[in-house]
């Protein structure tokens, strides 16, 4: 894929039919006629919505009426695929915007590149951002000097940047997968963590041993290693308390267990509020699901309820659930454009909740 120019704007195949027309609505680029699988004959649910770089992990948010993805972006590498992820060797950030779903999708010049990071040494995973006040905060994790990830932050007074990142990353902090929330109450939260790559394993004592376990505790009766959560500072720059467990448990209310594959924590957190409760959400990696665990706090406890998305194509799968226009959009990404796992591209599709708060299971295909 060649180099894209620093700025333009894309319509992806999605949002053709909303390019091409101003009265067309969301509902109507989803109601688009899906292209054909490259996967096993079936068709995608919707269309990437850039195609001029590749794009993953997308968290989305609204501000002032517009939406914003931060995504991590994906490049073609030279390390092999292997199950700690070191393929996806990611080195900037670029945001997406637009004024509606379906509509047009603005792909942003480079937001923060790990040459103005001065611990980061190499993989740019997952970021999200939040807001406070007029500043705009970029939070992003990446292996430091010595191979151990942590989680950085960046500011800047534009929602795409440039972003200015602390010298430092965040004290205390470890593994993958930022996720910030803040709640009604103006405090704001992040959740993090994954498995396998992402390390978790590896800081159980609350140091980064670099001969740790390349999976999990190892442990498939014992409960699993489970994502953090800790509240913010008030400017937003670092940890107000030690992170803590972020508790998922069964219909008994028992934790999750390190062999219960379908349902336990991997990587890729979110959290969103619906009709004041708390939804934590999360892929659970090597079985590919989105899932979603609900609670009456942000730090949980958090009863499993059931899954949002059903694997897509690609190993990973993650995701991010914002409100807009009065209407819940999941973004996830696939590898619907490459065929590869390490290059994906992001995508939306609305998300519908059951009159009992649970959310309609989505599949990424459709059958017509
Ligand atoms: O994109 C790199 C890693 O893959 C992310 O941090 C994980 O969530 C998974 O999507």
């Amino acid at each position: 894929m060649n180099r894209p120019p620093m700025y333009l704007v894309a319509c992806a195949a999605l949002a053709v039919a909303a390019c091409s027309s101003e009265n067309e609505t969301a509902a109507d680029a989803d109601n688009a006629a899906p292209q054909a699988s490259a996967t096993e004959g079936r068709q995608y649910l919707s269309q990437p919505l850039i195609s001029e770089i590749y794009t993953a992990d997308p968290s989305a948010h609204v501000w002032d009426g517009k939406i914003y993805v931060y995504p991590s972006h994906d490049i073609e590498g030279p390390t092999p695929e292997d199950d700690l992820g070191s393929h996806f060797e990611m080195r900037d950030y670029r945001v997406l915007s637009m004024d509606k779903i379906g509509g047009p999708v603005t792909l942003h010049p480079v937001a923060l590149d790990i040459d103005q990071v001065p611990w980061a040494d190499k993989q740019m995973w997952a970021p999200d951002a939040a807001r406070k006040g007029d500043t705009y905060f970029l939070y992003f994790p990446a292996k430091d000097k010595q191979g151990a990830f942590r989680i950085g932050v960046a500011t800047s007074k534009s929602p795409v940047g440039p972003f200015e990142p602390q010298p430092e990353p965040i004290k205390g902090s470890f593994s993958i997968d930022p996720a910030v929330f803040t709640d009604s109450d103006g405090k704001s939260y992040m959740y993090f963590g994954g498995i396998w790559g992402g390390q978790l394993q590896r800081f159980t004592t609350g140091e980064y041993d670099p001969n740790g376990s390349k999976t999990d505790l190892q442990a498939d009766d014992q409960p699993a290693l489970t994502a953090k959560v800790a509240m913010l500072s008030d400017d937003m720059l670092q940890f107000a308390e030690q992170p803590r467990d972020v508790v998922v448990t069964d219909e008994n209310g028992k934790p999750l267990l390190g062999g219960d594959h379908d349902r336990r924590f991997f990587e890729a957190s979110w959290m969103h509020k619906y009709n004041d409760k708390y939804y934590f959400s999360y892929s659970t990696g090597d079985t590919h699901y989105i899932v979603y665990a609900i609670g009456d706090s942000p730090y949980g406890p958090f009863r499993y309820t059931g899954r949002i998305l059903e694997p897509v194509e690609g190993w990973t799968t993650h995701h991010s659930i914002v409100e807009w226009d009065g209407r819940w959009w999941l973004f996830y990404a696939d590898s619907q454009l490459s065929g590869q796992t390490r290059l994906r591209n992001v995508k939306v599709t609305e998300l519908f909740y059951n009159p009992d708060g649970t959310i309609k299971t989505i599949d990424p295909f459709v059958s017509r």
